[in-house]
């Protein structure tokens, strides 16, 4: 007989603590969100909704429909839910808070962080695209900001929805990771498989080379290591240029994805709070490594919510490896 994801996460009720009522009624808004993301996306080619928004966002990237819809999509469904403190979005320039209907104080215990449709430039080619969340809790002292800026490692959980030919939820709440394949016929996350575990080493690496020349020198003869045979393994290239599908793959498949400091981009490209982090604690959980120039991803104190950080993440031969180029 099937698990669904809400029957998982209740299962697991003893040995989430977080796992209350609360928070299972909170991840219900996430994959409520991600349902009506994935149906939008199948028929966005049919119905127009592929293409530009017009506008760009907090980033200066220009605004994909979509990426307007994943965002809307997520404060109105996680919005409505009083165990929200604030959501963070790599849409909106600031954290969005919410004052309550009965004008009380915002008494949500939980903050959502997420990058509503990473990959979206990629949509208009019909290639997989994502959403990331993450989940921190309110602390009672300080302000938001004091809750939102923590390193990864005080993360709740974290998981992301990859929009693929099938559409695949992962998730950790720090007790395994865990895959579940959407099934439309019932509208319901199945689960598909539990405490996955990242390959020992893998045969991919995964990066975009047409920045190898800016890199810093450490990165250059480290993939040199992988294509000399230097792990002791043949790799091939894959690139898809999609964070949340390269990802997925280095998940399920192993070998490492890499995005290191580039002459445009001296901090990495990739934001800290809703990329790096997020998938940093699914790699950890799943047995994998995940740095940022040599620190440990979940270690690093953010600063801003839309800091980058440079982006490494993979199996622990290959990271253990390039923890070692990069310490010379
Ligand atoms: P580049 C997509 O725009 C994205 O944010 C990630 O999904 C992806 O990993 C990265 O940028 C690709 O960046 O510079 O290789 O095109």
């Amino acid at each position: 007989m099937i698990t669904t994801f809400q029957q998982h996460i209740q299962a697991q009720q003893q040995s989430i603590s977080e796992a209350s009522g609360t928070f299972s009624y909170l991840l219900a808004g996430i994959t409520l969100a991600t349902k009506m993301i994935q149906a939008k996306i199948r028929l966005a080619a049919l119905d127009g909704a592929i293409g530009a928004y017009g506008q760009t966002n907090v980033q200066g990237e220009q605004q994909q429909k979509l990426d307007v819809y994943a965002n809307e999509a997520l404060l109105h469904c996680l919005g409505l839910k009083d165990s929200v403190a604030a959501l963070v979005s790599e849409e909106d320039e600031e954290p969005v808070t919410f004052d309550r209907a009965q004008g009380g104080p915002n008494t949500g215990k939980y903050i959502i962080v997420f990058d509503p449709l990473d990959g979206s430039s990629n949509i208009d080619v019909n290639v997989n695209v994502g959403t990331i969340f993450s989940i921190l809790r309110r602390r009672t002292e300080g302000d938001l900001n004091a809750s939102i800026l923590r390193p990864g490692h005080t993360q709740v959980a974290a998981g992301y929805v990859v929009y693929g030919p099938s559409t695949i939820l992962v998730y950790t709440a720090g007790n395994g990771v865990h895959s579940f394949i959407l099934d439309p016929a019932i509208g319901a996350f199945v689960l598909s498989e539990e405490r996955m575990m990242m390959p020992e080493q893998g045969t991919y690496y995964s990066t975009n080379e047409a920045n190898a020349a800016t890199w810093p020198q450490a990165y250059r003869d480290y993939l040199d290591l992988l294509r000399s045979g230097g792990l002791g393994k043949e790799y091939s290239s894959r690139y898809i240029g999609s964070l949340v599908a390269d990802f997925h793959r280095t998940l399920l498949k192993g070998g490492v994805f890499l995005y290191p400091p580039t002459l445009k981009q001296s901090k990495g490209k990739l934001r800290l709070l809703y990329e790096a982090n997020p998938l940093a604690f699914i790699a950890e959980q799943a047995g994998g490594m995940a740095i940022g120039h040599g620190n440990r991803i979940l270690d690093i104190e953010p600063e801003g919510i839309h800091q980058r950080t440079p982006f490494m993440v993979g199996s622990r031969r290959e990271m253990e490896a390039l923890a070692e180029v990069l310490a010379g």
